[in-house]
């Protein structure tokens, strides 16, 4: 075999080993498996937002590089917790709603909003402004607030 039909053939390998993982990422063992999963990407999504609040309330000073870190990570979580919502997982150590399911397409996209509010987030964190970073951090903390109120138990 050449060396170029050896080398499509890992890449190849590779490719579809990583797909196969991504997928498996939705799965779990047992429903208190994908609350824990998902209660602990929030945690540490909220603590690295957190962060950026504090610098934007001035509670801590506003530092650049500090903001970047922790946007980058807040839109890195984003996108996890989602897929640990198997149905009928609303019962157990959880305070996520029944709505969640009989209101699927609701939930769907204010979580989208959330993902895309999140990024742009990063992205203003990314341009080193105070302004844009908190006007930012105020829109992303709406989405999240408006998911709670419809779909999270007090
Ligand atoms: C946070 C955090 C949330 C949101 C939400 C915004 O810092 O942990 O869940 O902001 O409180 O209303």
């Amino acid at each position: 075999m050449k060396l170029q039909q050896k080398l499509v053939k890992v890449v190849g390998a590779g490719l579809v080993g990583l797909l196969f993982s991504a997928g498996a990422q939705a799965q779990f063992a047992k429903p208190e498996d994908a609350i824990k999963y998902r209660k602990a990407a929030f945690t540490v999504m909220g603590t690295h937002f957190g962060r950026i609040g504090a610098m934007v309330q001035g509670r801590i000073p506003f530092n650049a590089q500090m903001a970047q870190a922790n946007a980058a990570i807040v839109e890195e979580l984003s996108r996890l917790p989602f897929d640990a919502f198997p149905q009928g997982t609303n019962t157990g150590d959880t305070r996520a709603k029944a709505e969640i399911w009989s209101q699927g397409d609701k939930w769907k996209t204010q979580s989208d909003n959330m993902v895309r509010a999140v990024a742009a987030l990063n992205a203003a964190a990314k341009t080193g402004n105070a302004d844009s970073l908190r006007a930012a951090f105020g829109q992303a903390g709406q989405t999240c607030k408006a998911c709670h109120d419809d779909f999270r138990r007090e």
